[in-house]
Order: structure tokens, then C-alpha cells, then sequence
């Protein structure tokens, strides 16, 4: 049990009723939940989760010696397919390039419409990887599948060649390279409902849980859980079970939730605009019995998302003021002053921290649409305190086939410093891109994740290892 000293406790309930009897349209202060979890049941293991893929090249578009760039059969990626045309000799040489040495995964996109196994060799720089790699039938050269080889890649340029042997091969629709990297982590998406376990290291530990709609922010706390932010308050669950605990569930607009070291909860709400009442946003402190202790007024911030309570006391939020689209870090004091902000660069903010060196590392994705000229979103900004840009990762100049849609929250890579990204697919963007992307020091693409009968639209993440 959390203790709660009385007599400030007294105080702020005294303050939190002279607050309410001036906000008579906010909500009640919160209550501790005691109901077993209804969840429970919605957890399902052993969800199937597809392998990270850092690239897809086309086999049309690779070198082509023998075999031929073709179009006469459907389901093809890109423009079209290599077809084989001699039965020995004919390759298709793709260049990859790697981020860095290691084992990838190879998975070849093929149709074989014969009765019998078309084998093609690999060789990957030179070197032959594997003398003969099975195409085995799929039943139509209009039904495509995968073939999948391990190899290990050089950093930079690769050379990966598959050749006849013997039999004309069969068609190949593009390579995807898979990542090495294995992650272990979790996430919250919006659109399904979803707080998700993805460990990539041990599949079997893998679960999934529903949880309240809004969900945006996510922490690891005390005691094996980890605390997640719902629309209308916030839940700790089990980190190797998913199972519910604590939870509050009083709240509207919830967008964000921080455990303090104090050991009460930082619940981050907005309300809209209405009449002479500004927009604003509100930073309530709820104690682990369940009762708000305190709260700062915001004003004018609009398209709030999450909150970060800092050392200073002060604690930095993003939004930007009465819709006016000029994305922000704000970072405002115990009374809600605005003591600090910078504008994210003509993208959309999400989460913003303070790292050690003073700088704020931000996430932005686009306002509106995707691509706009002249602006290159979907970015983690290091800034400086005087607004300067000292280093990013991400951004769609850099990474156009990506498919990077909507960046949202983000979370450090412990060991590497990498940093992970959630690729929000809202806003008409749901199947188009992964849901997660990892950028090295150098901004190389190392690590995406995808897979949309497990997630539809993840809106933050936190990875452990
Ligand atoms: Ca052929
Ligand atoms: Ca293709």
C-alpha cells in the first residue's frame, strides 16, 4: 500500500472542492477501482507475429541476366516480376544495403505455377549460401509465396544473387530483407483496443489485452506492471501476464499518464472550448488511493497529447493553441504558466522528454496529410534550448519507402540508444506502413515491425530490450 499523509492530503482535498465548486462540468474526484479484471479473458497467446522487415526490393527493378522483367500474370509488387527464361545460368541480383553486419533474413516473393520444385542457388557477395534453395509449387503463376533463406550481410552494399540450376526457375516478385534485431516490447494501439506484448526473443511469452479506448502513453512501474493511459484515466497490468490492477476510470480526455516519484500519477486531460470557457488542458496529480490531489490549469492548448512531469518541477506537454496548427513543446510551471516553448518545425508534436544535456527530444508527425512540399515530417527532434535542430531521425526525405505515416510516440532502445518509433496508420492510413520503426545513431532504418491481424493503428511504445 502507498501511504498518504493526512494532513496535506486534508489540504488538497479542501483545494480540489474549491476547484470543483468553480468547474462545476469536470469530472468527480477519482475513485480506487476494486472489480476483478473483465479483461483477463480477452488475452489471447500465441498470436502470430510476422518478422521485421527493413526493405523490399523489387526483383524488376534488381540485375537481370537471362531472366526477364514481365507483367503477364497478376498479384505482382512494384511494376511487375523477373521471369527466368535458361534453365541454367539466369540470375537476379538484388543490391541490399545493410545498416549493419549481421544475420538477416531473406524471404523471396515468388510463383511457381509447374508441378515441381524449381531450385534456384543463393549466393550472397560471391559467396554460395546455399546451393539450392526451394521454389516448390503454389498452384498458379497468379499465387504468390514466400521463400525464406538466413544469410549473413556485410554493413553497406550486398550482393545477393539467385541463379538457375538446372530447371527454369520461377517467377520472382521482390526480396524482403528481415531484420536481426529482436525486440522485446510493448504497445498500445487505438484502433483495435489493444495493450500488446510483443517479445520477439520468445514468441511464446507474447500476449495481447483490451483496454479502454484513447489509449496513448504507456510506463513501467513498480511491481512487475506497467501503468497505461486510457481515455478516461489510467491501468496498471501485469508485465508478464497482462492482467489489470490498479486503475482509475473517472476521468474524460485523457490523453496521458505519468507514475511521479512520489508515487502518485500524473493524469493529462483536455477539454474543448465552449462559450466564453477556453480550451485547456489539465494536469491532475491522483494519489495511490485514488483521489486527486492536485491540479494545474492549462489554457488554450488544444490537440494535447502527452505530459512529462520533469525534475525541475515544471512539466512539458505538446498541442498547439486554440487549433492554430503551430505544433509546440510547451513546458509550463506548477501554475500552469508557460515558461518555455518551441515550435516542432511545422510537424505535429506527440511526446516531448528533457534529456540530461538540456536538450528536448520531441516526436512530430504531419499536420494533415501526408507528404507536403517543403516539409519533411515524421521525425524525433533533439533541440536545443534556444530551438536549434542538433540531430534527428526519421523524416520522409531520408527514408521515402519507409512508409512512414504518422509518427506518434517513441521510446529509446536500451544498450544501442536507437530510437523506436511508433508509424501511427490513422486517418485513412490503416495497412500501409509497419506500426513501428527504428532509426540507429546515423538515422539508417534498422528494425520495423508489422502485422495487421495483431495491430491496426499502435500509438506509442516502449521497448526493454
Ligand atoms: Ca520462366
Ligand atoms: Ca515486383
Amino acid at each position: 500500500m502507498r501511504k498518504v499523509s493526512l494532513r496535506p492530503l486534508l489540504r488538497l482535498v479542501v483545494a480540489t472542492a474549491f476547484l470543483f465548486a468553480c468547474q462545476r462540468q469536470e469530472p468527480a474526484p477519482v475513485r480506487p477501482e476494486s472489480t476483478p479484471n473483465p479483461d483477463a479473458s480477452a488475452r489471447t497467446a500465441g498470436d502470430a507475429y510476422e518478422t521485421t522487415t527493413i526493405g523490399t526490393y523489387e526483383a524488376e527493378k534488381a540485375v537481370l541476366s537471362g531472366a526477364v522483367a514481365a507483367t503477364n500474370q497478376a498479384g505482382y509488387t512494384g511494376t511487375g516480376f523477373a521471369d527466368y527464361v535458361n534453365a541454367s545460368g539466369d540470375y537476379i541480383e538484388w543490391t541490399v544495403n545493410a545498416a549493419a553486419a549481421g544475420p538477416f533474413l531473406l524471404r523471396f516473393r515468388y510463383a511457381n505455377g509447374g508441378t515441381a520444385n524449381r531450385p534456384l542457388q543463393l549466393k550472397v557477395n560471391g559467396t554460395t549460401v546455399a546451393a539450392s534453395v526451394s521454389f516448390v509449387p503454389t498452384g498458379g503463376f497468379g499465387a504468390w509465396a514466400l521463400a525464406s533463406s538466413a544469410a549473413n550481410l556485410n554493413a553497406g552494399t550486398n550482393k545477393i544473387r539467385l541463379t538457375t540450376i538446372g530447371s527454369n526457375g520461377p517467377n520472382v516478385d521482390h526480396l524482403s530483407v528481415g531484420s536481426s534485431l529482436k525486440h522485446v516490447l510493448y504497445l498500445v494501439d487505438n484502433g483495435f483496443g489493444k495493450l500488446l506484448f510483443l517479445n520477439q526473443k520468445d514468441p511464446s511469452k507474447n500476449w495481447t489485452v483490451a483496454i479502454p479506448g484513447g489509449s496513448r502513453d504507456l510506463q513501467l512501474v513498480a511491481n512487475n506492471k506497467i501503468l497505461v493511459s486510457h481515455g478516461n484515466g489510467a491501468a496498471e497490468y501485469d508485465r508478464t501476464t497482462g492482467a489489470k490492477g490498479w486503475s482509475v476510470s473517472t476521468y474524460a480526455g485523457v490523453s496521458t499518464a505519468q507514475r511521479l516519484s512520489n508515487g502518485n500519477t500524473l493524469l493529462g486531460w483536455a477539454t474543448a472550448a465552449s462559450g466564453s470557457t477556453p480550451a485547456r488542458v489539465m494536469l491532475s496529480e491522483v494519489s495511490g488511493t485514488g483521489r486527486e490531489v492536485s491540479r494545474v490549469t492549462v489554457n488554450g492548448i488544444t490537440t494535447f497529447r502527452l505530459a512529462r512531469r520533469l525534475s525541475n518541477g515544471n512539466t512539458l506537454i505538446t498541442g498547439d493553441v486554440n487549433n492554430n496548427l503551430q505544433f509546440k513543446v510547451f513546458e509550463v510551471n506548477a501554475t500552469g504558466a508557460i515558461v518555455w516553448q518551441q515550435l516542432l518545425y511545422g510537424g505535429k508534436g506527440y511526446v516531448a522528454n528533457r534529456l540530461a544535456n538540456g536538450n528536448t527530444l520531441a516526436s512530430m508527425g504531419p499536420v494533415g496529410d501526408l507528404y507536403q512540399p517543403g516539409k519533411d515530417d515524421n521525425k524525433v527532434l533533439q533541440i536545443s534550448p534556444a530551438g536549434a535542430v542538433v540531430k534527428f531521425w526519421g523524416g520522409m526525405a531520408k527514408h521515402p519507402t519507409a512508409q512512414l505515416r504518422k509518427f506518434s510516440g517513441y521510446s529509446v532502445v536500451p544498450g544501442s540508444g536507437n530510437i523506436l518509433v511508433a508509424n501511427w496508420l490513422g486517418d485513412g492510413n490503416i495497412g500501409t506502413g509497419p506500426h513501428a520503426v527504428e532509426f540507429d545513431a546515423s538515422n539508417n532504418l534498422v528494425w520495423s515491425w508489422k502485422n495487421f491481424s495483431a495491430a491496426q493503428t499502435v500509438t506509442n511504445l516502449l521497448v526493454v530490450e
